[in-house]
C-alpha cells in the first residue's frame, strides 16, 4: 500500500514537470513614451511533434506581433513572422537580436506582470505572465 502511493506520487510529479509546451523567462522591455515593448522568453517543446507559435495577444498591448530582427547589408530592421517553429524536443529563444514579440500601444508598468496568451499551431494556447522590466532589462 505504501509502495503504491509512492509510485503514484512519483508519476504525478513526472507528469507535472512534462508539460507539452513550456514558456520560461518571459519578460517585456518597457520603453518610455509611445515606443513599443519587446517581449522575450524561451519556448520549450516537450512533445514528440513539431509545433509552431502562430501568434500572441495581450490586453496590455494594442497590437502584439512576432518579429525577427534582421541585418541586411548593414541595415538592421525587423521582419514580421507568421509562425515560429519549435521542433519536437527542442527549444527556441526569443531574445534581443532575434525573434521577439513586439507590443505596440503598450500599457504596462515596470515591476508588474502582464498576462500574454501565446497561440500554437495545434490549436491550443499557453497563458504566460510576462515580467515588465525597464530599458536596461532590470
Ligand atoms: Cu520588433
Amino acid at each position: 500500500m505504501k509502495r503504491l502511493s509512492l509510485v503514484i506520487l512519483l508519476l504525478s510529479m513526472v507528469s507535472a514537470q512534462a508539460a507539452p509546451f513550456e514558456v520560461t523567462g518571459a519578460w517585456f522591455r518597457s520603453l518610455p513614451g509611445k515606443l513599443p515593448a519587446g517581449g522575450y522568453f524561451t519556448a520549450q517543446n516537450n512533445s514528440r511533434r513539431d509545433v509552431s507559435i502562430t501568434g500572441a495577444r495581450s490586453d496590455a498591448c494594442g497590437m502584439l506581433m512576432i518579429h525577427q530582427s534582421s541585418n541586411k547589408g548593414g541595415m538592421s530592421g525587423m521582419d514580421m513572422m507568421e509562425t515560429v517553429k519549435v521542433p519536437a524536443g527542442g527549444q527556441v529563444a526569443f531574445a534581443t537580436g532575434g525573434y521577439h514579440l513586439m507590443c505596440e500601444g503598450a500599457k504596462m508598468k515596470i515591476g508588474t506582470k502582464v498576462p500574454v496568451l501565446i497561440n500554437l499551431s495545434d490549436g491550443t494556447s499557453v497563458a504566460v505572465a510576462f515580467q515588465v522590466k525597464g530599458a536596461m532589462g532590470k
